[in-house]
């Protein structure tokens, strides 16, 4: 296979690469720690990197210690609409927010952090769950004539499938890198999340056909 052009109208999204979603964290993803060496060896092959940080203040609505009588996994109705429990997860500012030390991207250029409005939750890198709310992350990237997306990173059926559909939405060639990815797979939420983005025109390819010389 011919590797892809990865020119300066590229950029690879990392996406929540954080120890509260590796196993021991808030929110554990299964096997999420494994794909930190598969993205370093990626990211390597980009000039432009951006990352994502869940960002989340001690009082935030997605957690289901947050509503009394609830429990994580459950969902609710939200004003805008339904939203899934969680445990508390990457509160700003502590060890389980913070980016997986073993990460190696020094070229990373921008780094959005998301879901830090107490009322609001943001999986996407784009918008947050009211649907209203701009990061500013499209924006960024067609000002700096980026066309090209391609993501992984934690979780594939949360952050990164909202990220890869709203980058499609926004206009961008997307394209996910599978086993740079793991899930949390919650009622059937992967087999969706890949069904949602294959629909949406996102492609899907493992980490090697970046590798090729
Ligand atoms: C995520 C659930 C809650 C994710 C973040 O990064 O996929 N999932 N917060
Ligand atoms: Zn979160």
């Amino acid at each position: 296979m011919t590797a892809p052009c990865l020119d300066s109208s590229t950029c690879l999204l990392i996406v929540d690469v954080q120890y509260g979603f590796m196993p021991g964290g808030g929110l554990p993803v299964a096997d999420g720690d494994a794909i930190v060496p598969v993205i370093n060896r990626i990211a390597a092959r980009f000039a432009n990197v951006v990352l994502t940080q869940d960002w989340h203040p001690a009082d935030h609505i997605s957690f289901a210690a947050n509503h009394p009588g609830r429990q994580p996994f459950e969902t609710i109705a939200l004003p805008y609409g339904p939203q899934v429990l969680w445990p508390v997860h990457c509160v700003q500012d502590t060890r389980d927010a913070a980016l997986h030390d073993d990460l190696r991207v020094p070229q990373a250029q921008l780094l959005i952090r998301k879901g830090f409005h107490q009322d609001v939750d943001s999986y996407s890198a784009f918008v947050e769950a009211d649907r209203r709310t701009s990061t500013g992350l499209a924006a960024y990237l067609k000002a700096r004539g980026i066309s090209s997306l391609y993501l992984c990173g934690l979780a594939t059926d949360y952050c990164v499938a909202w990220s890869a559909l709203d980058a499609r939405a926004a206009g961008f060639d997307v394209t996910v890198i599978e086993d740079a990815c793991r899930a949390i797979d919650l009622n059937g939420s992967l087999a969706k999340a890949w069904a949602d983005m294959a629909a949406a025109g996102v492609a899907r390819i493992r980490s090697d056909a970046l590798l090729t010389t």
